[in-house]
């Protein structure tokens, strides 16, 4: 039985990978971060408590940050594979704390790599690194490959170009068996609440059931390329299965704005938006609802709001997934108006159960980013 230890186990990507290598068949070692609340939400339908026999889904606490628990975790799992998804991962807050995020993201992945140089695995581990497409940064060639050059545009891309790399010279210098994923945007229903996409679903869902008024956003002109996490994952087991490393762009191949993202999402709801102004005076009205949502035609339910913006952008993002698709034979199965429903009706589930609890005289979470 093959063993993998995954960080970021609790986040969108380790729950759908955790998933996929337990339906392969393998033992999943996660890393979860001691929390004061429960953080394990995502992985809860995978749960096994300790007293099951024979159980292939451990959890271990652990923390980027911290090197000498890393070095006893991959000591006591001695993995076959790791999956460093860890990550202080959203780029607005990386502004905000730029120094934890180069040292989780950054330093974290030089301490895992070391934790397994320094217990002599590099024979046996193969090791998979989350990395980005927000290496791009201030793109110098549309669509981006392998090839294109990095130009990072936050503390978090920065931090992630040192990890790239690092994992790059671990590959050459000691012949560890790593790679790199450079991976476009990938969302799901499991998403995190304050990223875009899930921003937009959650709050036009809640819109819809009158449970809040406004949805504001920052840039709308920004362009992805967005996929679907559970197909992203897919393609990360398959890195570690050839027999030589490299690596991968993963994406798409299609871009759409957040604006675009934002009429989807509210065409699901047949609601249909009208965007007027510009900039930052930029906003959308109802043109047309149902009878059954709380909105009506007139009302403005998205406006531009300043907190929003970046410091420094990253315009335009497109990836080319052609090596991929010619080498692993990989191809993504979800389109972009798949995701956006899916998610549009997740999230409209929750609500509803929001909006239960809230028409028989409880408090309902409310919380919004
Ligand atoms: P999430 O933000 O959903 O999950 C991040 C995970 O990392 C969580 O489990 C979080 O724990 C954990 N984590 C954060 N800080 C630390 C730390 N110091 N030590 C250990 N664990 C930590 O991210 P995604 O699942 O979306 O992304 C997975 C990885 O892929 C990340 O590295 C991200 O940067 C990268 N990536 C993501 C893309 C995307 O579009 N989703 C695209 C390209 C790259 P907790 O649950 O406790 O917060
Ligand atoms: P991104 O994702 O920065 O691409 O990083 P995010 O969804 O946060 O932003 C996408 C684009 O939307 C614009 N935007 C807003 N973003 C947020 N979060 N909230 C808003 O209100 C808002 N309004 C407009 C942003 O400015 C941006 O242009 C994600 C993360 O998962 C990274 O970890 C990963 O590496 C990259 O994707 C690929």
């Amino acid at each position: 039985m093959k063993r993998a230890l995954i960080t970021g186990t609790t986040g969108q990507d380790g729950a759908y990978l955790s998933e996929f290598l337990l339906e392969k068949g393998y033992e999943v070692h996660g890393i979860k971060r001691r929390s004061s609340s429960f953080n394990t939400d995502r992985i809860d339908h995978l749960y096994e408590e300790p007293h099951v026999k024979d159980r292939r889904f451990i959890l271990h606490y652990g923390d980027l940050t911290d090197a000498t628990n890393l070095i006893r975790v991959v000591q006591e799992v001695q993995p076959d594979e790791v999956y460093n998804l860890g990550a202080q991962s959203h780029v607005a807050v990386s502004f905000e704390s730029p120094e934890y995020t180069a040292n989780s993201d950054a330093m974290g992945t030089l301490r895992l790599l070391e934790a397994i140089r320094i217990l002599g695995l590099e024979d046996k581990t193969r090791f998979y690194q989350a990395s980005t497409s927000e290496l791009y940064g201030k793109v110098q060639q549309i669509p981006q490959t392998e090839d294109t050059p990095f130009y990072p545009r936050s503390p978090y891309a920065v931090a992630k170009l040192y990890a790239y790399w690092i994992t790059v010279n671990y590959r050459e210098a000691y012949g560890l068996y790593a790679c790199n994923g450079i991976l476009f945007n990938h969302e799901s229903p499991v998403r995190g609440e304050t990223f875009v996409t899930r921003k937009i679903t959650r709050a036009l869902a809640r819109i819809f059931l009158g449970l809040q008024d406004c949805l504001y956003l920052g840039n709308l002109s920004s362009k992805r390329d967005w996929g679907h996490a559970r197909d992203y994952v897919r393609m990360q087991w398959m890195m570690l299965q050839q027999e030589a490393p490299e690596d991968f762009v993963i994406a798409t191949g299609e871009q759409h704005t957040v604006r675009d993202f934002v009429s989807r999402a509210a065409r699901r709801l047949e609601i249909e938006l009208e965007w007027h102004g510009e900039g930052r005076a930029e906003h959308a009205v109802v043109s047309a609802a149902p009878k059954q949502a709380a909105v009506r035609a007139g009302d403005r339910i998205v406006e531009v709001d300043p907190r929003y913006f970046r410091p420094t952008e990253v315009d335009t993002l497109l990836g080319d997934p052609g090596k991929a698709k010619t080498k692993l034979g990989w191809e993504p199965t979800t389109s972009f108006e798949e995701l956006v429903n899916e998610m549009v009706d997740e999230d409209l589930s929750l609500a509803k159960r929001d909006h239960l609890i809230k028409s028989a005289g409880f408090k309902a979470f409310d919380y919004h980013e």
